[in-house]
């Protein structure tokens, strides 16, 4: 049987990791996946998840299974970090929370279940956008269609995007990145958001928000502004949320599928379903990581510690982005690049062409993906300099 079977290339972004590791130049710099660094070039534990491991494992009494929906206690603290802890959406019981493999694990329960509770629903996603986007749909089998969202001068291209929500059919999902747009970082304007939520209004479409990144951009609440705004004002909502990258704790899969109905009645119907869905991929998700955010955020000192370390993280993020446009400038090309202290997020669409991605690789060690993004965090003040020059060289 298995000899029909194709050899596939591998994950592009994933693949940069082994080619980096290989690269023998003692001046490599990678950009290339969405991890976050520190000055020193780590991923490190943070401070607060290695106190609350050690509180588990000092008090953890069992490993039976916690359920399909998750650990109650990271459920509503994930629904209080998205929503606010005084959203009206909480208060009349309208939001339900779904712990899951990590954000890629919510976004798989939110493909099935528009799949077998939405048949015939297509799902819009930004052109571009996070190219596991297009898998998980895909394999959900839900129809997928792109909306314009950067332009082919490396711009928002917002009148773009709505025009295109403009002509979507009634009751069709649109996706939207919450903040910190992967791939491009460019995130909308709070005036933008609420065109938004007027044109998904007028179009009766669901919204189905992607939050990966709370707390990168410009702060844990600011950037749930897009979110919050649409869960207060429409019906229904759906919000996936990850705790990988705000906690660091990536490989401990490690998020929510936060469902938003009418009311308190059909929000308890849709989350019956959902508890379908989460047995039918994987009965139940891993409670390691959830445990670690709750214990987190339910111990306000705790809490208080792992606020001001995702600040440190943040501010590291947009300090790299200004100081690296400053770095542009001997080369007369910080107007050119000054886009890059305006976006947010750990990834900037450079502008740069797949051939001058190469050039970068090939004779200068830096890697970043061929689309030309970037990851900042990659970037440290010993390497801005090198990085620079080797960006005026290859487009000069
Ligand atoms: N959505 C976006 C836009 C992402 O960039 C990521 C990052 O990997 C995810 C979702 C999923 O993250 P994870 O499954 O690691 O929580
Ligand atoms: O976009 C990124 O770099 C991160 C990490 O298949 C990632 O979101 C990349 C590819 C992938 C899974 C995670």
């Amino acid at each position: 049987m298995f000899e029909q079977i194709e050899r596939v290339p591998g994950d592009a972004i994933l693949g940069l990791i082994e080619a980096f590791k290989k690269d023998p130049n003692p001046q490599k710099v990678d950009l290339g996946v969405g991890v976050y660094r520190d000055a020193h070039g780590n991923t490190p534990v943070m401070r607060a998840v290695k106190e609350a491991e050690s509180r588990l494992l000092k008090n953890e009494t069992t490993k039976s299974y916690i359920g399909s929906h998750g650990d109650p206690r990271y459920g509503q603290a994930v629904l209080e970090l998205v929503l606010g802890a005084q959203s009206p959406v909480l208060a009349a019981n309208r939001a339900s929370a779904t712990q899951s493999p990590g954000g890629t694990g919510a976004l798989r329960l939110a493909a099935d279940f528009i799949k077998s509770q939405l048949p015939g629903k297509g799902i819009w996603v930004s052109d571009p956008t996070w190219p596991n986007h297009l898998g998980i749909f895909h394999a959900a089998g839900v129809e997928l269609k792109k909306y314009p969202y950067v332009d082919a001068d490396n711009r928002l291209d917002f009148d773009g995007m709505l025009g295109a929500l403009q002509q979507i059919p009634e009751g069709d999902v649109v996706l939207l990145h919450a903040c910190c747009h992967n791939p491009s970082g460019f995130d909308l304007s709070r005036e933008q958001w609420q065109r938004v939520l007027e044109v998904v209004r007028e179009r009766r479409l669901l919204p189905l928000v992607d939050f990966a990144y709370q707390g990168f951009g410009d702060g844990l609440d600011a950037d749930a502004y897009g979110p919050r705004l649409l869960a207060e004002n429409l019906d229904e909502v759906m919000i996936t949320s990850s705790c990988s990258k705000n906690f660091g704790v990536y490989r401990e899969r490690t998020g929510c599928m936060i469902m938003i109905a009418r009311d308190s009645e059909q929000m308890e119907n849709v989350r019956s379903q959902m508890a379908i869905v989460a047995r039918e991929n994987y009965s139940n998700p891993p409670a390691h990581g959830g445990a670690v955010v709750a214990e987190i955020l339910h111990d306000e000192a705790l809490a208080t510690v792992w606020r001001e370390e995702l600040t440190e993280m943040r501010d590291r993020i947009n300090g790299l982005r200004r100081d690296f446009v400053e770095a542009l400038k001997p080369y007369g090309l910080d107007e050119r690049f000054a886009f890059i202290a305006e976006q947010r997020g750990m990834f900037s669409y450079t502008g740069l062409s797949p051939a001058q991605v190469d050039r970068l690789r090939d004779e200068f060690g830096i890697y970043m993906v061929r689309s030309g993004r970037a990851n900042v965090a990659g970037l440290a003040q010993e390497n801005l300099p090198y990085v620079a020059k080797a960006i005026a060289t290859v487009v000069g």
